[in-house]
């Protein structure tokens, strides 16, 4: 399926740029992730779903003289914030993580992060187990996470659009999209399924990479 961008949304695209908090731009096409979701889940998810939460986050700092610039100082203090921001604020940055913890291309964990996988998980397949059990688990919306607290490697969940950071959980190096919009189009109600072809798509690239910052 080719994605035919109207004028009008050409438009939305262009004043986009002058907002303060900008889409990351998709790393794949939207019809590149199928073995995972389709071009249609992809693209609502990033043009209907991802987009509202950052014009939210945008509109919620419209009126301030000086907003606050930086996302990540935002989330590590939302407690500063009402629940508007932090719903909005959570979705812009989860999504802006979201789309590059996941890739078309065939990745596998580094060495050091094999490693890590294996002393705190017994093994990637259980780390995925873990993950998996804890992804059905999450009640209505929210996140599934691999974090690393503490010098270690650890599965939560967040509700809503909470990010691990916003209450002290970790720090993410993977995190996946449980709310029903992410998967719906695709596997109706059946998430088992969906978090099950997530592992066919996890870019191990940047769970490494993210992995490698905090050791
Ligand atoms: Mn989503």
């Amino acid at each position: 399926m080719n994605i035919v961008i109207s004028e009008s949304q050409y438009k939305l695209l262009l004043e986009e740029n002058n907002e303060l908090f900008k889409r990351v731009k998709l790393p794949y096409d939207y019809s590149d992730l199928k073995e995972f979701v389709g071009p249609e889940t992809m693209w609502e998810h990033y043009n209907r779903h991802y987009k509202g939460y950052t014009d939210k986050l945008n509109e919620s700092f419209s009126h301030r003289k000086n907003p606050p610039t930086d996302i990540l100082a935002i989330i590590k203090n939302i407690d500063k914030y009402n629940t508007f921001v932090r719903d909005n604020a959570g979705g812009y940055y989860n999504h802006s993580l979201f789309w590059d913890y996941i890739t078309p291309k065939s990745t596998k964990p580094s060495l050091e992060l094999s490693k890590k996988i294996d002393k705190d998980f017994g093994s990637l397949s259980k780390l995925k187990k873990v993950f998996s059990e804890q992804a059905i688990k999450v009640f209505g919306s929210g996140w599934c996470w691999l974090v690393y607290k503490d010098g270690k490697l650890k599965v939560v969940t967040t509700p809503n659009q909470d990010n691990p950071l916003m209450s002290d959980l970790g720090k993410p190096l993977l995190g996946l999209d449980v709310w029903e919009h992410a998967y719906y189009l695709n596997y109706m109600s059946n998430r088992k399924k969906y978090i099950k072809n997530f592992w066919k798509v996890v870019n191990w690239d940047t769970v490494s990479k993210e992995f490698n910052l905090v050791v």
